[in-house]
């Protein structure tokens, strides 16, 4: 018997909305990869195959000639993630990892014209990185610029219309590196949201970046100085692009009585970079059950939020009883448009930096501000297991 998913469109996934590309300052097609220096790529690649269920499709390395890494690509669905460990000290950017250790170097976008999307983008103020140039092998050609973000991150801009093979050219096909035999066929389907955490005083310089570069606009969701004194010691504003399927949520630190998770972050991948990915699932339940049985821990949600009568009026009926919600800390947050289900991991290293969300969209466009106080309470609580107090 094979297990037939339910068909979903991507956009109903991440509460992408219809609109024109053609229309905007510059046009994206949608995320196109994420990649991540790490340590040591093969076993992260074995950790995404049996934890996060991902599928290893292509790879290269010094097998292929490329002398600096071993590069992995993992994917789940539309989502792509490269894994990338260096294997001499003296490779390209391996001093990102020495300084940031595990963490996300580049969050690459599919652009439709990458010349005119480039030239947009330095015009407006961006700081190159890779100025416009073609890469090529025998399964095609793509176009590929990168422009500087937050931190020691940056964006690819990545043209694969006229490329067949299985990455980008140099990579070659590679079989996955586990066979499953449980859990859903998939353990998400999408990348909804990336975040990233900026310096005290920046978040809204950031947020002007993404509008006069990428003509992203913002979206309603935001956290002010109001909630951010009373509990989440973070302030944090989004900007999506023209179809909402990119959204990039800016945090900064707000003055709180302990450390901000946002100070702590900062502290310990030291600088700027990316806080959380968001993965769209269409299963959340499946998925949480699948990653906790393989071993990935989940941040914890006091019983008291599921007995909470206001949360229970709030949110009113949702798919799944909420004693299967409460039995595996799945938060649920309902707004104008709908509800979502959402749950966060515990940091995906040693250094308390990323993590990961896997998030249900039932109509709702919003990120889960509901969720924020209970949300908060249970990363203070790491915070002070980990001695920050
Ligand atoms: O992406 C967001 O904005 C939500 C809220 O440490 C959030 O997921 C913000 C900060 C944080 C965890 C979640
Ligand atoms: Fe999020």
């Amino acid at each position: 018997m094979t297990a037939v998913e339910p068909e979903i469109s991507e956009a109903v996934l991440v509460g992408a909305i219809e609109h024109d590309i053609s229309q905007d300052p510059f046009p994206i097609k949608g995320w196109d990869h994420v990649t991540f220096h790490v340590g040591n790529a093969k076993q992260a690649a074995h950790y995404y195959s049996t934890a996060f269920g991902m599928k290893l499709v292509a790879y290269r390395g010094p097998e292929q000639g490329y002398r600096d890494y071993a590069e992995y690509v993992m994917v789940s669905g539309g989502a792509r993630f490269v894994l990338k460990g260096a294997v001499h000290r003296n490779a390209p950017g391996a001093e990102h990892h020495t300084i940031h250790g595990d963490g996300v170097t580049d969050v690459a976008l599919e652009i439709p014209d990458v010349d005119a999307a480039y030239a947009y983008a330095i015009k407006q103020g961006a700081r190159s990185h890779t100025e416009p140039t073609t890469l090529k092998d025998e399964h095609g050609e793509i176009r590929y610029a990168a422009i500087h973000t937050y931190g020691d991150t940056i964006h690819s801009l990545i043209d694969r219309s006229a490329y067949s093979g299985p990455f980008l050219p140099g990579f070659v096909a590679r079989q996955p590196m586990v066979e499953r035999t449980t859990g859903p066929k998939r353990y998400f389907q999408a990348i909804d949201h990336v975040v990233g955490n900026v310096e005290l005083g920046k978040m809204d310089e950031w947020v002007e970046f993404y509008k006069r570069v990428m003509g992203f606009t913002n979206m309603a969701e935001f956290v002010g100085d109001d909630i951010a004194t009373e509990y989440s010691a973070l302030m944090s504003k989004v900007v999506a692009s023209g179809t909402r399927k990119v959204k990039f949520p800016l945090n900064e630190p707000a003055i709180s009585k302990k450390k901000s998770q946002i100070d702590e972050y900062l502290e310990f991948y030291e600088g700027p970079g990316p806080q959380h990915i968001a993965l769209a699932t269409n299963d959340i339940l499946a998925s949480v059950d699948a990653m906790r049985a393989a071993g990935v821990e989940f941040l914890d949600t006091p019983d008291s939020y599921y007995d909470d009568p206001e949360l229970r009026a709030r949110i009113g009926e949702v798919r799944a009883p909420i004693e299967e919600l409460k039995k595996r800390k799945i938060l649920v947050d309902r707004d104008e448009d709908g509800y979502l289900l959402q749950i966060f991991t515990k940091p995906q290293q040693d250094r308390p930096t990323f993590f990961y969300e896997l998030i249900e969209r039932h109509g709702s466009l919003g990120f889960g501000k509901g969720n924020f106080k209970a949300l908060f309470e249970a990363i203070e609580r790491e915070q002070d297991a980990r001695g920050n107090l």
